[in-house]
């Protein structure tokens, strides 16, 4: 064997767009601009998430272009509204424009702060909670939506209260933002949650995790033994990543040995359903980066080169950490890119590998702190969304494989149009994009642990033409205000199929995991994701 294969490749990482300077600089001008001040007037309020937004450029382009407007979310408790900043980066004041939404935004680490400072007022629970009898915990739903005769919810935040002492009582309390008062339920928790004595999951470490919009975008190069690129793509980290939710670790122009795999790939739809509805259903959010541990480098803020294998909470089992954001290394012959998500007591792992030999291994790791929810038998959905440019955008073919064929004799067939399909390991059931053209083509293998659809996950397979703005199905991972509680959490991207012809055009695919987590049967599995394989490059 020669020096050069033995010879880890390097991994060169340069930092693209702004980065979390331009959301400070935003932030001030915000909250210092005249007609923000003229809104709020003396009202009481926080500035909850600053997020950079991409060109509304139509269509797709080979290059890549940074964000070029924010958008500032602000919370007017007073009188119970989002008043809303959007503009342009070149000219953060000069081009801003307020308005104002009823909608309710998830809350961020502080505004959950000041929710447990309300508590503190309360005469019963704020002793409690000084004592230490009763420890705070974020819990899910994030928020309690008690309709007013309006129609409206006043901004409740939900707060778990976990007892640290005999005789103390697990409950789950909402903190009126408005009022500053403290709403107790009949069955000590919200609808969708429970308090129940019993709980699982690991202590939770109840370190600050990253809040939405945190700029950090990094252009990613492995060079090859003979220096010409063996992989390069666009990272962009959870908290700044792209979806009505976020989508965990975001990538973009990926490129295998100089050509072109995926335009974009990531996770945009998240959820979770327990058995007899024990909790929830939630639609569960992206961008809030949990902490891991990670030994290295930080090349930029957000990102860490690091020597050895990071741990997330599933290798380590501890919540606890020494970096968030995302994490990057080199394990064997794979270049790994990793982060830890949290929302509410959930812990995920968005993780990526990139084998020197063209494999992609999507990867979605489960994980909770301590709860009482995840004690009953849940199922976890995951819907990884791969927008496949192979080669180039046009003159993408998607096949199906089957084994005993199911239109013989060819064990391959062509999907002419849209389709909704499933999983069929009796079949050997796997997908393929092909470039028409070159021939140059990837598979998509599922997991041996991905699982098959229930009523609640849908679908495991949709195979779509490629339409702009179709990057999730829009519903919210905070509670509708209107609906009762939670209806729409189920994932809606069959509503994109509506049989539109993809043979030799520009397709999407959308590839769904389904994980049954009963913590009374540990140790199995936890991870889940596809393989993506070049079979001709
Ligand atoms: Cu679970």
């Amino acid at each position: 064997m020669s020096e050069n294969e033995h010879a880890d490749p390097r991994i060169e990482i340069e930092v693209f767009g702004p980065g979390p300077e331009t959301i400070d600089e935003v932030s001030q001008a915000v909250l210092d601009h005249p007609l923000v001040r003229e809104q709020l007037g003396e009202a009481r309020h926080r500035l909850l998430s600053v997020r950079l937004l991409e060109p509304t450029v139509g269509g797709k382009h080979e290059e890549l272009t940074p964000p070029d407007r924010y958008r500032a979310t602000i919370y007017d408790y007073t009188n119970n509204r989002v008043v809303l900043a959007t503009g342009g980066l070149d000219d953060i004041r000069g081009s801003m424009e307020v308005s104002e939404a009823g909608h309710q935004p998830l809350p961020n680490r502080e505004e959950f702060d000041e929710a447990v400072e309300v508590l503190l007022e309360d005469g019963d629970l704020g002793p409690a909670i000084r004592g230490r009898r009763l420890a705070p915990y974020r819990p899910m739903p994030p928020l309690v939506e008690t309709e007013l005769p309006d129609g409206r919810a006043e901004r409740t935040l939900a707060v778990g209260l976990l007892p640290r002492e005999r005789g103390a009582r697990h409950e789950i309390v909402g903190a009126n933002m408005v009022h500053r008062t403290v709403s107790r339920f009949r069955e000590g928790a919200p609808e969708g949650a429970l308090a129940a004595a019993a709980t699982c999951g690991l202590p939770n470490a109840n370190q600050a995790a990253t809040p939405r919009g945190v700029a950090g975008q990094f252009q990613v190069t492995i060079p090859g033994a003979d220096g010409s690129p063996l992989w390069s793509f666009l990272v962009i980290r959870p908290s700044a990543s792209s979806g009505t939710n976020a989508s965990g670790v975001e990538f973009q122009n990926v490129r295998y040995r100089g050509k072109l795999v995926l335009f974009q790939a990531h996770a945009p739809i998240l959820n979770v359903q327990y058995d007899g509805n024990a909790c929830g259903p939630f639609r569960d959010w992206l961008f809030e980066e949990s902490w891991l541990q990670a030994d290295g480098t930080d090349v930029a803020p957000g990102i860490r080169r690091s020597q050895t294998p990071a741990q997330t909470i599933l290798a380590s089992g501890t919540d606890s950490g020494n970096f968030r954001g995302v994490a990057i290394y080199r394990q064997r012959q794979e270049t790994v890119v990793v982060s830890e998500l949290q929302a509410g007591w959930y812990r995920y792992v968005s993780q990526w590998r990139f084998h020197d030999n063209g494999t992609i291994r999507p990867r979605f790791g489960f994980s909770a702190v301590q709860n009482a929810c995840v004690c009953n038998v849940h199922h976890h959905h995951v819907y990884w969304r791969f927008d496949f440019d192979i080669g180039t955008a046009e003159n993408n073919v998607v096949r199906e494989f089957n084994s005993p064929p199911i239109f013989p004799p060819d064990n391959w067939h062509t999907h002419n149009f849209e389709a909704t399909r499933r999983r069929r390991p009796d079949l050997s059931r796997r997908w393929q994009v092909r470039n028409s053209q070159t021939g140059d083509a990837y598979n998509l293998i599922p997991g041996p642990e991905d699982g098959v659809a229930d009523d609640f996950g849908r679908a495991d397979v949709w195979i779509l033409r490629f339409n702009e703005g179709e990057v999730d199905d829009g519903i919210s991972a905070a509670p509708s205000q209107t609906e009762p509680s939670q209806p729409n959490a189920p994932a809606d991207i069959g509503r994109f199929n509506n049989g539109e012809a993809i043979r030799n055009q520009d397709v999407v695919v959308w590839y769904a995991a389904h994980f049954t987590h009963d913590v009374h049967e540990e140790e199995v599995g936890h991870i889940v994701g596809p393989v993506l394989r070049p079979a001709q490059w």
